[in-house]
């Protein structure tokens, strides 16, 4: 497979600093060359450019916190990306979680048309389906998913040229804390979330064969992978970390059984915080995340 490393070194959307380095991190743990063992042809696009926070007026222009340079660094990824041929895997650095508001449009959008119908299967501790207005900490990082689906602020929600997300593409994994206006705004848009109980419940296996049948109709499949659905003692390089996620073999296993449907056609690396970490084991971690999803087998 052609493979395209991208990166967005983008603190902007978090509360904490650090996730800007996650780029360098991931890249030091060797994911090129993992990638390239595996057989495939990698290319590392470089970084997008991102305004530096010392530079800038935190609520420059809008009550949202660095609205304009999260803005300037997800048109700039949108438009990296779909400047790719269709059959290019796209692998994207963050960075925090407002990345994806560039990645997923712009991976549907790759290969040229209005946008390929796009499952989006976002494996995370939280939900990030804030928008403005329900969100208590005002990152920008808590709301990727609820703008790609069109909802809170309008600017956010234009990202990718008016394709969007549709909230019955969405599935959820590994789901531990979710804010109270928030788990509304999921319930009214009917998005489908396995919550850890249901790690724990139904286990690895049946939930991908539930995500694959749900979202069998899709032409293409992101996987959106955000470094605190692991376990905090798998992960401790992450800024929010919540207590009780998956385990090192239960994210292996979700990759390794996604990576053998054959039907994932980019991925998100994300929240990454080598500020928090201890020598570099979240980004090697993440690392061995992308390797199982890219065909890497124990036999
Ligand atoms: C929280 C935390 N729900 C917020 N979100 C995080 O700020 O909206 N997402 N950390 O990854
Ligand atoms: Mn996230
Ligand atoms: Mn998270
Ligand atoms: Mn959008």
């Amino acid at each position: 497979m052609d493979i395209s490393i991208l990166g967005i070194p983008m603190d902007l959307g978090a509360g904490r600093r650090g996730v800007d380095m996650g780029t360098s991190a991931l890249r030091n743990a060797h994911l090129a060359a993992r990638l390239r063992e595996l057989g495939h042809t990698v290319s590392d696009l470089g970084d997008v450019d991102v305004a530096l926070p010392e530079t800038l007026d935190k609520h420059a222009h809008s009550g949202l916190a660095f609205l304009d340079p999260i803005l300037d660094a997800c048109r700039a990824t949108v438009d990296r990306l779909a400047a790719l041929p269709a059959g290019t895997f796209p692998v994207t650095l963050g960075g925090d979680h407002s990345v994806s508001m560039g990645s997923v449009p712009g991976g549907a959008l790759r290969g040229g048309g209005p946008g390929a119908r796009t499952g989006v299967i976002w494996v995370d501790a939280h939900t990030d389906y804030n928008t403005p207005g329900s969100s208590p900490s005002g990152n920008i990082h808590g709301m990727p998913v609820a703008h790609l689906t069109g909802l809170g602020d309008e600017r956010l929600a234009a990202l990718g040229r008016g394709w969007q997300v549709r909230p019955e593409d969405v599935v959820m994994i590994g789901i531990r804390s979710v804010d109270a206006h928030e788990r509304e705004l999921l319930r009214e848009a009917g998005i489908k979330a396995y919550t850890m109980k249901d790690v724990d419940q139904l286990g690895i296996t049946r939930i991908h064969e539930e995500t694959l049948e749900r979202l069998a109709h899709t032409e293409r499949l992101h996987v959106s992978f955000d470094a605190d659905a692991l376990d905090p003692a798998v992960c401790p390089g992450v800024g929010t970390p919540v207590p009780g996620g998956l385990t090192y073999r239960e994210g292996h296993l979700l990759m390794e059984l996604l990576s053998e449907s054959g039907r994932v056609t980019g991925m998100d690396i994300v929240e990454v915080n080598p500020v928090l970490d201890t020598r570099n084991q979240t980004a090697e971690v993440m690392v061995g995340m992308a390797a199982s999803l890219l065909g890497q087998r124990i036999l």
